[in-house]
C-alpha cells in the first residue's frame, strides 16, 4: 500500500492524479517549476517541492531533481502521467534503483515498446496483424526502391525511434523516394538521434481506432474497449469517442483479443494502450503501444463506468485485477480545450484567463486546472482542459457537448471552442462520417462575433 504518492508532472493530469489518490487515502506530493507556482496541482497536494526553472528540461524532465523531492518528502511511488517522464525507460530504472516504485510498466516493457521495429517484430510472433512492409531497418536507397516496388506504391517510410509522425514520408511513386529516404533520415536523425528508418504500405485514408488494455503484475490482461481518436491535425488529437462510430461487435472483439495478445507477448502490467489503423474494409494493423496513461482516458471512464488512475494505481500496489473485458455502456466524447487560435492555424495563444464560465449539468465533465485569473505560461503543451459529455446515445452525446460548449466562456486567450462548436455542427461528424483526413479539407467558418 502506498502511503504518498510523487505526481511528476503538471497540469489537469497532475490534478486527476491528486484527485483520485485522494479517494483512495494516499497523500501526494507536487512538483513544479517556478512558472508554475500558481497552479491547482501545487494548491490541491498535501506538499509541493519546486523543482526548477520554467524550461522543461530544468524542471519536469530534471531525473536528478524529481529523485531528490521524492526523497525529501519520503514518496514511495511517482505518477508520471503522460508526456515529459511518461515513456522515459531511464527513468523507471532510475525510479527503481532508488526504491521508489514507478507506476506505471517496467523499463524493459517500455524499451520493448519504444523501438518501433523492436515491437513490430514482437507482435509479428506474437499473432497480431501489423501493416505489410519490410522487415527491420532499410540499409540504403537501393533496398528502399526494391522493396516498394515489391510492396507496391504509395508506400511510407517510418522513423524506428519514432511515433507521433516525426520522420514520417509518404511516397506516391519512385521518383519521389530519393528525396523522401533523406528527409526521412534526417529528421530521425535530429528528432530521435536515431536515423533508422522502415517501410510500410500506405494505408489510405484510415481510421485511428485504439484498445484500452490493464494488465497485472500476474499475468492477467484484459481490455476495455475502443477509443476513435481519428479526428486529428498535424497528429494532434482534438476530439476522441468511444465507442468507435465504426465499431461493430465482431470488430470490437477481434481488435479486443488482438490488443490482450500484444500485451501479453510483454507480460504488459500496467494500463496501456494498443494504436490500430483500420481500413476501409475494416481491416487492421497494429500501429504502436502506448506504455502510459493517455490524455483522452476519461471517454473510457465514462462509458464503462470506471476509475483507470485507480486501477493504475492498484497494479503497481500489486493488485489483481478481474480479468474480465469492459464494454461500452454509454457514448462518450471528449473535445480538448486548447489556448489555440482555430482560425489562424491553431497558433498557441497563452496568457491570462481573464473571465472563466466552465459548463455542467447533466452528462458534462471537465477535467481542468484553469481559474478565472490563471496565466497560461508559454513553456508547455497548451490544453487548457478536457471537455467530456456522456449520454446513452452517440447523438445525445454530441447535442449535451454543443450545449456544453456553449456555456464553456474563456476570455483573455484564443481557444478551439468555436471549432468544437462547428464541428459539432457538421453533417459528415454527425453520421461518424470521418477518417484522419478528415480535417485536412475541414474549413473554419468566419466567426459571427
Ligand atoms: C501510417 C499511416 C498509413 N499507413 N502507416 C501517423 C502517426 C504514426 N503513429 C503513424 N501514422 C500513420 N501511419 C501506414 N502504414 C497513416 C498514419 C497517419 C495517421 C495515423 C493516425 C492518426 C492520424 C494520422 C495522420 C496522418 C498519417
Amino acid at each position: 500500500m502506498f502511503k504518498k504518492v510523487l505526481i511528476a508532472n503538471r497540469g489537469e493530469i497532475a490534478l486527476r492524479v491528486i484527485r483520485t489518490c485522494r479517494e483512495m487515502g494516499i497523500k501526494t506530493v507536487a512538483v513544479y517549476s517556478t512558472a508554475d507556482k500558481d497552479s491547482l496541482h501545487v494548491r490541491f497536494a498535501d506538499e509541493a517541492v519546486c523543482i526548477g526553472k520554467p524550461q522543461s528540461a530544468d524542471s519536469y524532465l530534471n531525473i536528478p531533481h524529481i529523485i531528490a523531492a521524492t526523497e525529501i518528502t519520503n514518496a514511495d511511488a511517482v505518477h508520471p502521467g503522460y508526456g515529459f517522464l511518461a515513456e522515459n525507460s531511464k527513468f523507471a530504472q532510475i525510479c527503481g534503483d532508488h526504491r521508489i516504485k514507478f507506476i506505471g510498466p517496467t523499463p524493459a516493457m517500455i524499451n520493448a515498446m519504444g523501438d518501433k521495429i523492436t515491437a513490430k517484430e514482437t507482435m509479428i510472433k506474437a499473432g497480431v496483424p501489423v501493416v505489410p512492409g519490410g522487415e527491420g531497418l532499410l540499409k540504403n536507397l537501393n533496398e528502399a526502391k526494391s522493396l516498394a516496388k515489391e510492396i507496391g506504391y504509395p508506400i511510407i517510410l517510418k522513423a524506428t525511434a519514432g511515433g507521433g509522425g516525426k520522420g514520417m514520408r509518404v511516397v506516391w511513386e519512385e521518383k519521389e523516394m530519393e528525396r523522401a529516404y533523406s528527409t526521412a533520415k534526417a529528421e530521425a536523425a535530429a528528432s530521435f538521434k536515431n536515423d533508422g528508418i522502415y517501410m510500410e504500405k500506405f494505408v489510405e485514408e484510415p481510421r485511428h481506432i485504439e484498445i484500452q488494455i490493464a494488465g497485472d503484475q500476474f499475468g492477467r490482461v484484459c481490455h476495455l474497449s475502443e477509443r476513435d481518436c481519428s479526428i486529428q491535425r498535424r497528429h494532434q488529437k482534438l476530439v476522441e469517442e468511444s465507442p468507435s462510430p465504426f465499431m461493430t461487435n465482431e470488430l470490437r472483439e477481434k481488435m479486443g483479443e488482438a490488443a490482450i495478445k500484444a500485451a501479453s507477448a510483454i507480460n504488459y502490467e500496467s494500463v496501456g494502450t494498443i494504436e490500430f489503423l483500420v481500413d476501409k474494409h475494416r481491416n487492421f494493423y497494429f500501429m504502436e503501444m502506448n506504455t502510459r496513461i493517455q490524455v483522452e482516458h476519461c471517454v473510457t471512464e465514462e462509458v464503462i463506468n470506471f476509475d483507470l488512475i485507480k486501477e493504475q494505481i492498484k497494479i503497481a500496489m500489486g493488485e489483481k485485477i478481474s480479468g474480465e473485458n469492459y464494454l461500452p455502456q454509454m457514448h462518450a466524447i471528449e473535445c480538448r480545450i486548447n489556448a489555440e487560435d482555430p482560425y489562424n492555424e491553431f497558433r498557441p495563444s497563452p496568457g491570462r484567463i481573464n473571465v472563466l464560465n466552465t459548463p455542467g449539468g447533466h452528462g458534462v465533465r471537465v477535467d481542468s486546472h484553469v481559474y478565472a485569473g490563471y496565466v497560461i505560461p508559454p513553456y508547455y503543451d497548451s490544453m487548457i482542459g478536457k471537455l467530456i459529455t456522456v449520454a446513452r446515445t452517440r447523438d445525445e452525446a454530441i447535442d449535451t457537448m454543443y450545449r456544453a460548449l456553449s456555456e464553456y466562456v474563456i476570455d483573455g486567450v484564443k481557444t478551439t471552442i468555436p471549432f468544437h462548436l462547428q464541428l459539432m455542427k457538421n453533417e459528415d461528424f454527425r453520421k461518424g462520417n470521418f477518417t484522419t483526413k478528415f480535417l485536412e479539407t475541414f474549413v473554419m467558418e468566419k466567426a459571427t462575433v
